[in-house]
């Protein structure tokens, strides 16, 4: 019935029949069990390119670069268009949306059936993870999207390795990509934890259609995570080595493009002579209490998706290195050698581009000329900093968690939690203002639990337990820290210098959990005394301005507290009491 124009690289029965099944509901013209190989992506691009899907950037100054276009209303992740689709609605919880997993497949194996007919299906094996580790996980996503496939090799451990490490067991994730000509009248992000399956149609977005990332690595991956008494987190990893060689791992916890691949690839100030910061992950870590009773951290992923707008030399040079190269770019602007180009990359924009929906730009023009959220997909191994550990299958001990969002106003630059469970209420009562990272108003603050408020898989109250009750199984738990690189004067400058200055907050971190740093007993946490907080070096910084950065308004608590209101009701039935003990706490410390 189906040509298959390679034989699958596995006698798994179970894959076998899957694909089967699914490839009989598509009807492909063509079934491509894709390997992994350096000849399968040969032949891959140059048929992508042949098909306009990419664009060959210049070679002399992107080798091996890649660009594509999407339609205008298919850039960013589509929260209202993803379900998390369980027999009982409270497995959802109040903040998912919910669909009966039967309507939910009927409905999309009803948009699926036949969809392919023309098109080529590809049978895309990938590893979450390093191969031969405890935590790692093995996926399967059948795509007719080539970009899909060409960015999978990216992102993940792609290829014959995930067929290795399955072996001949059922247990994977089953990933179904249709992309449906990207119609957002059939865009479903459609997730079925009791199944371990994902169908993702009607878009081509990689937030919404790299499966192994959001979908299978923080969805699915928090719903076996709590099943199976680990954590899956929105969390950068990275790695500070100390000038006397001493290496502390730390892991962050922001919304999305607020900054985790920059904190991830940090270069230190010159202050800093000898500190290195190397990243283990930008995006994800997996994590699971070890033999000793520590948290080990891997990162799940191979590859970088990050947001373009902003990142230049300055702001963040490993990742322009990283993306020098072998990296697919998406809705940026062109130059008219084929270069790239996004707001923030230049200080004197180019005098004529291409923007990212294909029309002439001038300095002039209205719009930007790269979309807010264009992004670029690069190999982690590009990246100068790129942490050796990445590849250990024991992972990485984690000394300290920190929570962070994007806030103009009321959050201090850092402080610690007294202890676990209160960081356990800090980061459940984080909030940011939005980003071009979803569809939706930018700059609104929203509660965003530990940042996983669009990728948690179950019950977000029954999530904030098993953070609670997590504690109980790792002896040696990581200290737990709030940042805010974002606050404002009221002029509206920005207080705090960030990106490699963060350095400086990151080593007070490092000396806390190391018992070297001092600090002062605040209403919100331990916060930096005066003489244990390096200044040395900065440029128009004096310790009033940290002062001013650091300072705790009771009027503007009085607010954030009343604003976490909106998250306590909406939980209220699955809310760990040991929070709303914390918030009486810090009302009491107020
Ligand atoms: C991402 C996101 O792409 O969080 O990492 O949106
Ligand atoms: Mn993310």
């Amino acid at each position: 019935m189906i040509y298959k124009i390679k034989p699958p690289h596995t006698s798994n029965p179970a894959v076998i029949r899957w694909v089967e099944e699914m490839a009989a509901l598509c009807q492909p013209d063509t079934l491509v069990w894709c390997d992994g190989s350096d000849e399968e992506k040969a032949r891959l691009t140059e048929e992508a390119v042949a098909r306009g899907i990419l664009i060959k950037l210049n070679q002399e100054k992107l080798p091996g670069c890649y660009y594509h276009r999407s339609k205008p209303d298919d850039v960013a992740r589509s929260e209202d268009r993803t379900f998390i689709c369980t027999s009982a609605a409270e497995d959802a919880g109040p903040t998912n949306n919910w669909a009966a997993p039967k309507e939910m497949y009927r409905k999309l194996h009803g948009f699926c059936a036949g969809a392919m007919r023309g098109h080529t299906m590809y049978v895309v094996p990938y590893l979450m993870g390093p191969p031969g580790s405890s935590l790692t996980k093995v996926g399967l996503e059948l795509t007719d999207s080539l970009y899909v496939v060409l960015s999978m090799r990216i992102m993940t451990r792609m290829g014959n390795v995930a067929y290795e490490h399955l072996g001949q067991s059922e247990d994977f994730n089953r990933g179904l990509h249709c992309m449906l000509e990207a119609d957002p009248a059939r865009r479903y992000i459609a997730h079925f934890p009791e199944d371990n399956v994902v169908i993702s149609t009607g878009s081509n977005y990689g937030g919404n259609v790299l499966l192994g990332k959001k979908c299978f690595a923080l969805r699915l991956g928090s719903w076996l995570a709590r099943k199976e008494g680990w954590l899956a987190e929105h969390m950068l990893i990275l790695s500070a080595e100390s000038p006397d060689g001493e290496k502390t791992y730390v892991t962050a916890a922001f919304p999305s493009a607020c900054g985790k691949t920059n904190f991830a690839m940090l270069v230190p100030p010159p202050q800093f002579a000898g500190w290195k910061i190397r990243t283990v992950g930008d995006d994800i870590a997996w994590m699971k209490p070890g033999a000793d009773g520590r948290l080990y951290a891997i990162n799940p992923e191979k590859g970088y998706f990050g947001v373009a707008p902003g990142t230049n030399a300055e702001t963040n040079p490993n990742a322009m290195a990283a993306i020098s190269h072998d990296t697919i770019y998406t809705n940026v602007a062109l130059t008219p050698d084929l270069d790239v180009w996004w707001e923030g990359k230049t200080r004197e924009p180019p005098p004529q581009l291409t923007d990212w929906k294909g029309r002439p730009w001038t300095p002039g023009s209205k719009e930007t000329a790269a979309h807010a959220n264009s992004r670029f997909a690069a190999p982690m191994s590009n990246n100068p900093a790129c942490a050796p550990e990445v590849n250990d299958p024991q992972g990485v001990p984690i000394s300290a968690i920190i929570f962070g969002g994007r806030r103009a106003t009321t959050m201090p630059l850092v402080y610690q939690a007294f202890n676990w469970i209160h960081g356990v209420y800090v980061g459940a009562t984080m909030g940011s203002e939005t980003t071009a990272a979803a569809t939706g108003a930018v700059g609104k603050v929203r509660r965003d639990p530990m940042a996983m408020l669009p990728f948690c898989g179950y019950n977000m109250g029954q999530y904030l337990h098993h953070w609670l009750r997590m504690r109980k199984k790792i002896s040696v738990p990581p200290r737990i820290f709030h940042v805010n690189w974002f606050r404002r004067d009221e002029q509206g400058n920005y207080l705090w210098p960030g990106f490699s200055e963060n350095m400086r907050v990151l080593k007070w971190i490092v000396d806390r959990t190391r018992g070297r740093a001092d600090a002062c007993e605040a209403p919100l946490g331990w916060v930096p005394g005066p003489r244990d907080f390096d200044l040395r070096g900065m440029k128009d910084f004096s310790p009033d301005k940290l002062a001013q950065a650091q300072n705790i308004n009771v009027e503007e608590w009085r607010r954030e507290v009343l604003g976490q209101d909106d998250l306590f009701f909406e939980l209220y039935a699955d809310l760990p009491k040991e929070l709303t003990l914390q918030r009486e706490l810090l009302v009491a410390r107020l």
